[in-house]
């Protein structure tokens, strides 16, 4: 039998108070105490205030009377004063291009070359192009859902340039571009949104549910939030591992409702994991707006309270979200602790092809977002200003992406589906009673409605 103990702390105290118990189980050599391996450890103390609350609590309190508590010592106030539900300033937004892609003066940013400037330029607008012809295809009944990430592009691909390859990302499902990023191709994309053969989920499960091993890029799962505590768990692995590596996790403002994104929040703080969580707030959650959502001032405050660093980007500026993820990159890695960005930006297409946000949103709103506030524009405007970039390049490449991403969904049309027995085998090891069961009854079925089965799906 075997005992870890994760925290040295817990082993003093186990051997200091109990050293009858230590004793019992080394005479009789029933357990094991493996020392844990230990990690350097970054002190609370030394992490930098978001937010300062300094006024609050200073007011009538004794600097030189303390309370000693398990958790550290805490100054004694006279005061009876509650900490206020907000604070009166709203968490500033960092930014580096103003609205017209000009740079903000006085503005510290990584500076970006001309060849990653442009990749990441002509990265977003196949993404923009990828968006436009899957949602028309879906449109045209070719798919049977789709949704965008209109709107969201520079959070899309300027993070994901911000990372390495080895870094481990655990998506939500607006984040397609982190993919393209990393070299998933054009067919690969098209393949999964059809369900056919060539598809690294055999069919089984909707489409935008994209997967990567190859380019550590966790599959989608449909459950909101769950890839939080997930995600630090496995940067927990990357730090026992000691790998150069950090995850990076993105969700929504509305996945924050879930009790996972405090879990896992929660749990990369006390174990100090090297993750970055990258929340895209747009706004929105389908129809529920960040008013109903929570009441707090966003996201990057609630970083604080866990005791995790954090930042407020603004989403539509590719350069600030470059800036901040190899900021918080460089930080998880070599400080190894979680880091909260959070990415203010808009959903500007509908929540899904399933959604008609116009029932629930001002037209207005959207086109201004869509237009005037687009991520993709902005960044145009500021490597055009460099001499990087011309009209006649636009038109290029916009018409080449177009091409590759028809012929794309021709190719991955033609392409067989994976055959029935597909659905019920390589999930467990050896096929579970209550799926045999399944199975016999859809093949039942198929028998008696013949017709009904579709025909392109070989049995
Ligand atoms: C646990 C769970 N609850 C509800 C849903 C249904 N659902 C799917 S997407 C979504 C909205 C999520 O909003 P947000 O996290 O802000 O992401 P966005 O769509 O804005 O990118 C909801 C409620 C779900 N998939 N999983
Ligand atoms: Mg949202």
């Amino acid at each position: 039998m075997e005992i870890l103990f994760s925290k040295s702390r817990s082993l003093n105290y186990l051997l200091q108070s109990s050293r009858t118990c230590w004793h019992h189980y080394r005479n009789k050599s029933a357990a094991i105490f493996f020392i844990p391996r230990r990690f350097e450890s970054i002190k609370a103390g030394e992490q930098l205030d978001v937010y300062n609350y300094k006024e609050d609590y200073h007011d009538g309190h004794d600097e030189h009377q303390t309370l000693n508590f398990p958790g550290g010592k805490v100054p004694i106030t006279s005061q009876m004063k509650f900490i206020s539900e907000s604070s009166e300033k709203r968490l500033p937004c960092y930014r580096v291009l103003d609205d017209d892609g000009y740079l903000i003066p006085g503005t510290i940013f990584e500076q970006v070359s001309k060849g990653l400037a442009l990749n990441m330029y002509s990265t977003m607008v196949t993404l923009q192009t990828m968006d436009t012809i899957f949602y028309e295809a879906q449109r045209q009944g070719r798919l049977s859902f789709y949704l965008t990430s209109t709107g969201e592009e520079a959070i899309n691909i300027a993070s994901a340039a911000a990372l390495t390859p080895d870094d481990i990302v655990l998506p939500q499902y607006r984040e397609p571009g982190v993919l393209l990023w990393r070299g998933f191709t054009l067919q690969e994309f098209a393949d999964q949104l059809f369900g056919n053969k060539a598809d690294y989920g055999k069919g089984r499960q909707m489409p935008i549910h994209y997967g990567s091993n190859k380019l550590n890029y966790f599959t989608v799962s449909s459950p909101l939030t769950t890839q939080l505590p997930q995600a630090a768990g496995v940067a927990y692995s990357l730090k026992m591992d000691k790998k150069e590596a950090c995850v990076v996790v993105y969700f929504g403002d509305g996945s924050t409702s879930e009790g996972d994104f405090h879990a896992g929040l929660n749990f990369a703080a006390v174990m100090e994991a090297p993750v970055i969580f990258l929340c895209r707030n747009n706004g929105w959650a389908i129809s529920t707006p960040v008013t109903e959502q929570f009441r707090s001032d966003g996201i990057a405050i609630k970083g604080q309270a866990y005791g995790i660093r954090s930042i407020r980007v603004d989403g539509n500026d590719a350069l600030a979200v470059y800036s901040a993820t190899r900021a918080a990159r460089q930080m998880a890695i070599k400080e190894r602790r979680p880091i909260l960005v959070e990415a203010m930006t808009y959903r500007v297409s509908h929540h899904s092809t399933s959604d008609d946000s116009t029932k629930y949103r001002c037209v207005k709103e959207i086109e201004q977002w869509k237009t005037a506030k687009s991520p993709i524009t902005r960044f145009r405007k500021w490597i055009q200003r460099n001499g990087w970039w011309a009209d006649q390049n636009e038109t290029g490449l916009r018409k080449n992406s177009r091409k590759q991403i028809v012929e794309a969904i021709q190719a991955a049309e033609k392409v067989e589906k994976p055959p029935l027995t597909d659905l019920f085998s390589d999930v467990y090891d050896k096929m579970p009673s209550n799926l045999q069961e399944q199975e016999r009854f859809i093949r039942d079925t198929i028998k008696r409605y013949p017709k009904e089965y579709p025909f392109d799906v070989p049995q």
